[in-house]
């Protein structure tokens, strides 16, 4: 079954054209920012990160996540460099008083499935601890910026759009972002999504069916949840066609009752998965790069101070 896609929704694509990133949000769980980053920015970026999984993170989904990455994989904070997200986050919250949470998770070769991020699968009412589907703005938002281009397979972002008013999971349509390096993809951590699903993914365009034909993908991988050891040769193929993928998703915030207990609930999960003593707060050197370049942390926050002192 072949996915719809953003740029062939025309209902979507009508609202996220006539309304603001904010009543988009609020509508319909998400907004992308087309062609805001550097891509040049963005591919330094991934050859760093792919060195990075090789050394550091933890091994999941048949890749790597580094989670905390803004303090265990600080080049990440070269995205805000240009500040372009600066820009696009003051105008959203409508303010400057907005934070980085200090959560980021830098993946690389990973694939997904589909999920909230709002830790409702992890029990206790998850970071919001209530189900929060009742509330219209939570305040906190993922910012996702993929470090290569989405459009020719269906090996990016997948989203149920409106799911975050929810609690199921496969609540309603699926529509496929076809993005490209470069595009900036923001979301409620309440909206039900998912990253690359199969370790070979369908073709989206006729060239990417041309590549499949042209290297012989038998049809029975495309688009298939495989078992071991057929997973991991699909994506040793598909790596070897597409590259490896790597992408980094990170949370924004502003003041107010459910982001700062999202925020310290989230910061808890990353401290458990590390394993490692780490500290929530970032490095002197990193939150002097961030302050340099405008960008506020959840560091001098005093609800942040009063949970990790
Ligand atoms: O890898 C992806 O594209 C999705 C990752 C994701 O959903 C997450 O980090 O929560
Ligand atoms: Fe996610």
């Amino acid at each position: 079954m072949k996915l719809k896609k953003l740029s062939d929704d025309k209902t979507i694509l009508e609202i996220l054209e006539s309304q603001s990133p904010k009543e988009c949000m609020e509508e319909l769980g998400f907004y992308v920012w087309r062609q805001a980053l550097n891509v040049e920015v963005l591919s330094e970026l991934k050859k760093l990160a792919l060195v990075h999984s090789e050394l550091s993170g933890i091994r999941k989904h048949d890749g790597v996540r580094q989670p905390h990455a803004f303090r265990k994989a600080p080049f990440i904070i070269k995205l805000f460099e240009d500040g372009k997200i600066k820009e696009l986050m003051n105008s959203f919250y409508g303010h400057e008083d907005w934070f980085i949470t200090n959560h980021a998770d830098l993946h690389t070769g990973a694939l997904g499935n589909w999920h909230k991020d709002d830790g409702m699968s992890y029990g206790n009412g998850g970071y919001f601890e209530e189900p929060a589907y009742h509330v219209d703005n939570p305040g906190v938002f993922k910012i996702a910026a993929y470090f290569q281009d989405h459009n020719k397979f269906y090996d990016g972002l997948t989203i149920i759009p409106r799911s975050h008013r929810t609690k199921k999971i496969m609540a309603g349509g699926q529509l496929y972002i076809d993005s490209q390096k470069g595009d900036v993809l923001f979301f409620d951590p309440r909206l039900s999504h998912t990253g690359q699903r199969y370790a070979f993914p369908d073709a989206i365009s006729s060239s990417a069916e041309d590549i499949i034909k042209t290297n012989k993908i038998p049809s029975d991988i495309l688009g298939k949840d495989l078992k071991t050891p057929d997973r991991l040769d699909a994506i040793e193929k598909f790596q070897n066609i597409n590259g490896v993928r790597s992408t980094v998703f990170f949370t924004v915030a502003e003041n107010g009752h459910y982001s700062e207990v999202f925020a310290i609930n989230n910061m808890k999960r990353q401290l458990q998965e590390l394993e490692d003593g780490c500290s929530p707060y970032l490095c002197a050197t990193q939150l002097e790069q961030l302050s340099s370049m405008g960008i506020k942390t959840i560091d001098n926050e005093d609800f942040f101070k009063k949970t990790f002192s």
